[in-house]
């Protein structure tokens, strides 16, 4: 299965963080990464005031079913400190799966493609460069 993780932080050294989360994915034996984006500054939308965020794609082939990997992926923020605080507020890194193949998937805890991501830039701009033919894909 091929599926699309958006990545951001706006706390502390923020590429560092990227960095560690891409670390931390490239070390898992389950998933094979295949494509990163280029690492983008971006003004935050929503939330407080607070400051920019870098965000990215990444695009990983793996096996492990979606809820599993949600629940990698919060192993991982959890392991790099991010804390869960203010909606849309500040994050050391936030790691969203924007999707899952072409499943759809709506369960408590778990929408997949992620709902808001198809009208957010700092979503859409780095999948696009990855990816240019995504939303062709997914309408099959
Ligand atoms: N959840 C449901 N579906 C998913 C999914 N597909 N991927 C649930 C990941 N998580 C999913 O997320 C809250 C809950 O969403 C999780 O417990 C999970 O079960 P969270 O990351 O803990 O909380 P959050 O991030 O504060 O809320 P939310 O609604 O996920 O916000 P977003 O969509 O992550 O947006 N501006 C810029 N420029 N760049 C950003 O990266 N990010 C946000 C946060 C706001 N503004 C931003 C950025
Ligand atoms: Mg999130």
């Amino acid at each position: 299965m091929y599926v699309y993780i958006g990545i951001g932080s706006n706390l502390g050294d923020r590429l560092a963080n990227i960095n560690s989360a891409i670390e931390e994915l490239k070390n898992n034996p389950a998933i094979r990464i295949e494509k990163i984006s280029s690492i983008i500054e971006t003004a935050p939308v929503g939330g407080p005031s607070q400051g920019n965020y870098l965000n990215g794609v990444i695009k990983i082939k793996t096996e492990i079913s979606a809820k599993k990997l949600l629940c990698t992926l919060q192993n991982i923020e959890k392991k790099l400190g991010r804390m869960r605080a203010i909606k849309d507020g500040p994050r050391t890194i936030d790691l969203d799966i924007l999707l899952y193949g072409d499943k759809i998937i709506d369960e408590p805890g778990l929408q997949v493609p992620h709902p808001k991501m198809f009208e957010r830039e700092f979503v859409m701009n780095p999948l696009l460069e990855i990816e240019p033919d995504i939303l062709k894909q997914i309408k099959k």
